[in-house]
């Protein structure tokens, strides 16, 4: 059976066999097994993937053990409809951000680099379930290697600011700098694979604090303008938190596809979470790869004009849509 291996999948293999470090050599791996397609045709190349992850693993372990540690490393496992990466200047409140939106509980303090670990959190928007990783600070002296490995993993990138700081606009500068220089470029477009060791990552900006800083707002809708959507919010008051979720969702940049059986009215219950751009076929060998050899034709209902007609299987979905595949 064909692997069908996409893009990322490829560039992160490549990194893989160029990389000089056993850190490297992780990161690449860890996403290869994440955008590696999921099916039977690639079994043996995810055991593979994960044996070679645990023998790094150990490999690492035994040397941090005899004492020429080269640092931890740290390993977030994917749950939810897709995964962003908390970052930001220390103390801005990222921690309280993760608390304020998930279920988790991080360690939150009035001062920096109070957070050293990753810690992951689900936050529920309407009927999907999204990742949140809250890391410790990006900055010039401290910042370990693995946090940066981390963000490269994430679907996309929210970029924590504090309002308050009076250094505000340096600091996220100084955080967009420190990533590009990991070959890590936030942007507001989608998140991609740019060449074997360059990612883009989709970004929201995030002003927080906005109780205490009515002003530092105005200036940071400047620098993030044509650059990043951005929203402030308040993790105190509450304030901008229903939007803030909204916005998250978009970043994700994930489409929700509903089922329908024919003759019955559609399931919406759980949603299919698709990347955006995902077409129509793509959404019929997400459900079952099968179903691929044995389909008829595909009734869509959505997409802003479509009312149970026959899509063409290109067609890109929008969120929301609703599919009724008939198969021989
Ligand atoms: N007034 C106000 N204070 C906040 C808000 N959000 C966070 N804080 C405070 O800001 C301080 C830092 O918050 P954290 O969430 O620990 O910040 P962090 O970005 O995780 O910090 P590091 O992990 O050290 O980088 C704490 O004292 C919080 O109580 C907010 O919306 N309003
Ligand atoms: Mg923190």
């Amino acid at each position: 059976m064909p692997a069908n291996l996409t893009p990322e999948f490829l560039a992160a293999r490549e990194r893989f066999n160029k990389a000089r470090s056993d850190e490297e050599r992780l990161d690449a791996l860890q996403e290869m097994l994440a955008t590696i397609p999921k099916h039977k045709g690639t079994e043996k190349m995810q055991a593979d993937i994960k044996r070679r992850i645990a023998k790094l693993r150990e490999r690492m372990e035994q040397r941090r053990r005899s004492g020429k540690s080269s640092g931890p490393s740290y390993h977030v496992e994917r749950v939810g409809a897709a995964q962003l990466a908390l970052v930001g200047p220390p103390n801005s409140g990222k921690s309280s951000l993760l608390a304020a939106l998930t279920n988790a509980n991080p360690e939150v303090a009035p001062y920096p680099m109070s957070t050293f670990r990753p810690c992951p959190g689900m936050m529920e928007f309407e009927d999907i379930q999204i990742q949140l990783v809250d890391l410790p600070p990006i900055t010039p002296e401290y910042t370990e290697g693995w946090v940066y490995g981390l963000v490269r993993l994430a679907d996309a990138v929210l970029l924590c600011l504090d309002l308050s700081s009076p250094d505000c606009l340096h600091e996220a500068d100084q955080v967009v700098e420190l990533l590009a220089g990991r070959h890590i470029l936030l942007t507001g477009g989608a998140s991609r694979q740019v060449d074997w060791r360059t990612v883009e990552r989709r970004t929201l900006a995030v002003g927080l604090k906005a109780d205490l800083a009515p002003k530092g707002r105005e200036q940071l809708a400047k620098w993030a303008e044509g650059r990043f959507p951005l929203v402030c919010v308040s993790t105190t008051t509450g304030e901008g938190l229903e939007q803030l979720r909204r916005a998250i969702f978009r970043a994700a940049g994930i489409v929700r596809v509903y089922t329908k059986k024919p003759g019955h009215p559609p399931d919406m219950g759980q949603p299919y979470t698709l990347r955006e751009g995902a077409t129509v076929l793509d959404v019929v060998e997400h459900i079952h790869r099968e179903f691929v050899e044995r389909l008829r034709y595909v009734r869509l209902w959505g997409s802003g004009r479509f009312d149970g007609q026959h899509a063409p299987l290109d067609h890109v979905v929008q969120d929301g849509d609703i599919v009724e595949i008939h198969l021989s």
